[in-house]
């Protein structure tokens, strides 16, 4: 068939590019003009589907059977294409095969069993925050905080080595743009894709992991049955690729928020309970998850448009965050509504499996600063760091006063 029969009649359609460096930049406009275009989108030039309404990426993401991860949940179609690492247990495969590996981090990562890294994390944060911030001081909040913080507690919690964990944040800035075409974004770092990835494999064995820690969990899991031995590698996998750099760059989304909404932070700061809802607004707000795809299992119809087996879906998490539809002043970061339903950490039976971890990570961080900083302000133009699915930042220069 060619290129003009494939495209859908009836659809509207877009030419845009959602990974071009401008749009990442400032994906707002865009996400805009997708909500407005209709409940489905062509993209001729990747010549995929995209939805971008809250109702529909909702749907999406809540119906496994209909739209399936095990063909990749990046642009790539596993049914045609060679992926370009061995697939993840968890986020490129369907029930029943997903079922095993999440259940396992389910309960390693749940509530229950981060209760020992409580106290320490939030001492954690106390010394770094007390590090960072005397007097009235600037600094950059994105290297000082949002980058350091989780790479203090989370590699020690998984039971990492000391060597080489300058590697982890690299790592998942490739995962991360894999997800999306093959740009000069994916270029750039085509070069360390061996190096970087032989690191981390590495790292996913039994021997380098601490006894104490969440990889010899997932080994002793399989030592009880609840894995293969030859999946317990690629799960620990999972925790290097998925948890570091999603943290942080959240982390950092709701320091920018408060940096640049004064009246919030004093709201948080009398009411320092509020650090996890606000953590969970600046997901919603900047969404550092930005987009993901699946694949039809069959023809679907999605409020009325036939998107044909086999299609590759692209959801717009970011653009369904702020969906006017479902959210009162969606660009609005508020810590008086309720941000649950919010598609940041996806939703259905993939919905993330660390955000208790991040949600720990950002109540210990977010505590500390308002137990010590004052007032939080820019102190000069914000950086991002361009990347095909991850909302990051560069730098997040600050100004801060210290609570007398
Ligand atoms: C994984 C994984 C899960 C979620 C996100 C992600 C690179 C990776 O299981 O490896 O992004």
């Amino acid at each position: 068939m060619t290129e003009a029969l494939q495209r859908p009649v009836g659809l509207p359609v877009s030419d845009a590019d959602p990974f071009a460096h401008d749009v990442l930049e400032h994906p707002e406009p865009l996400h805009q003009e997708l909500r407005a275009a209709g409940p489905v989108v062509y993209l001729t030039r990747y010549s995929v589907h995209a939805i971008a309404r809250h109702r529909e990426v909702h749907a999406a993401l809540t119906d496994w059977q209909r739209f399936e991860s095990g063909s990749g949940v990046g642009l790539a179609n596993f049914r045609h294409e060679k992926p370009w690492r061995p697939p993840s247990l968890l986020l490129e495969a369907d029930p029943p095969r997903h079922d095993a590996p999440r259940r396992v981090l389910r309960e390693l990562l749940a509530p229950p069993a981060l209760r020992r890294l409580r106290e320490q994390w939030f001492a954690a944060a106390e010394s770094l925050v007390d590090d960072v911030v005397s007097g009235e001081t600037e600094f950059d909040a994105f290297t000082a905080l949002a980058r350091a913080f989780p790479l203090r507690v989370f590699p020690d919690a998984v039971g990492l080595g000391p060597d080489g964990r300058e590697n982890l944040l690299p790592y998942g800035n490739m995962a991360f743009n894999a997800f999306g075409p093959v740009n000069d974004l994916v270029e750039a770092d085509a070069h360390r894709a061996g190096e970087l990835s032989a690191w981390v494999n590495a790292q996913c064995a039994r021997e380098k992991l601490r006894e104490d820690g969440i990889g010899a969990g997932i080994w002793a899991a399989a030592d009880r049955g609840d894995l293969t031995h030859a999946q317990a590698p690629l799960v620990v996998r999972s925790l290097l690729t998925a948890g570091v750099d999603t943290t942080v760059h959240g982390l950092a989304a709701a320091l920018f928020a408060f940096a640049t909404h004064p009246e919030q932070w004093q709201r948080l700061r009398e009411r320092p309970e509020l650090a996890r809802v606000a953590f969970d607004e600046a997901v919603r707000w900047q969404s550092p998850v930005q987009t993901f795809f699946r694949t039809a299992t069959t023809d679907v119809h999605i409020a009325g448009a036939l998107v044909p087996e086999g299609s590759k879906i692209l959801m717009f998490l970011g653009a369904a965050n702020r969906d006017p539809a479902r959210w009162n002043d969606p660009d609005r970061f508020d810590l008086s509504r309720d941000p649950s339903g919010h598609v940041g950490f996806g939703m259905g039976i993939h919905q993330c499996v660390g955000q208790h971890v991040a949600r720990l990570e950002a109540e210990a961080l977010l505590t500390a600063l308002a137990r010590r900083v004052e007032r939080i302000e820019p102190a000069g133009l914000p950086q991002r760091h361009l990347n095909n699915t991850l909302r990051s930042w560069a730098s997040l220069p600050v100004r801060v006063r210290a609570a007398a």
